[in-house]
């Protein structure tokens, strides 16, 4: 199960699990663009429209999945908003909009799905954080605290979900270019980050898909609890 697999960097890490042989199912709030990555998949990938944070919906969701599949082998959590509002206009509104989505969202996915990934004693979660955690990028404190918040949280799930061979990490990628990022004013940022990057380049979900992809493999079975930047060393932790 994916999240956020209608475009972005969703869309690419669904691609690739469905490239490696996964059923796909992708997730996301907007219906139709969930339909056409799972449409595009082929090899008995399903679309489920949902609000990750609906209590009620997540609960459909993975009673759905649970009825249809009997089983959840790897939750990769995507699904965010991507905020630039500056300080000076940030509402408590818009930082509870994003933390509903960001932080509660991801762990309302976490929460059932870990309770799936246990009935088969098996599952990988990986869930995405930012680097802009450690970077403290401006004009999205909101989404910073969000961000930190996944992080931390994976961590404490790692532990939780040890006793059941489930492993839990988060990928923290730099500014990469989605339509979530072209949709505000980071599409500008590129410049300035490139000049913080240990390796100099314009950074693309292709650039993210591989550690996911590893993460999320069977081999990956020692590293739980971790966190991983994709970012081509713009920080380093
Ligand atoms: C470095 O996660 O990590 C802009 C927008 N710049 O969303 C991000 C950096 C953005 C980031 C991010």
């Amino acid at each position: 199960m994916v999240s956020g697999a209608a475009q972005g960097m969703g869309k690419a890490v669904a691609q690739r699990l469905a490239q490696e042989g996964a059923t796909v199912v992708s997730v996301d709030i907007n219906s139709a663009g969930s339909s056409a990555t799972a449409q595009a998949l082929g090899g008995g990938a399903i679309a489920i429209g949902c609000d990750i944070g609906d209590e009620a919906a997540v609960g459909k969701l993975f009673e759905a999945v649970a009825k249809k599949f009997g089983k959840l082998d790897v939750l990769i959590n995507v699904a965010a908003i991507v905020p630039f509002v500056k300080w000076d206009e940030l509402t408590f509104t818009e930082w509870r909009r994003v933390q509903r989505v960001n932080l509660d969202g991801l762990y309302l996915m976490c929460r059932a799905g870990s309770d799936l990934m246990r009935k088969g004693g098996y599952g990988r979660i990986v869930n995405f954080s930012s680097n802009s955690i450690f970077a403290g990028t401006p004009n999205m404190a909101h989404y910073v605290a969000s961000k930190g918040g996944v992080l931390t949280f994976t961590r404490a799930l790692a532990t939780e979900l040890g006793p059941y061979k489930i492993t839990a990490n988060s990928v923290c990628p730099g500014l990469i270019d989605t339509e979530g990022v072209q949709s505000t004013p980071h599409k500008d940022a590129f410049g300035f980050v490139e000049t913080l990057q240990a390796i100099k380049g314009h950074g693309v979900p292709a650039d993210v898909v591989p550690a996911v992809a590893f993460l999320a493999s069977e081999e990956a079975h020692w590293i739980t609890g971790q966190a991983l930047n994709v970012d081509a060393g713009m920080v380093r932790q």
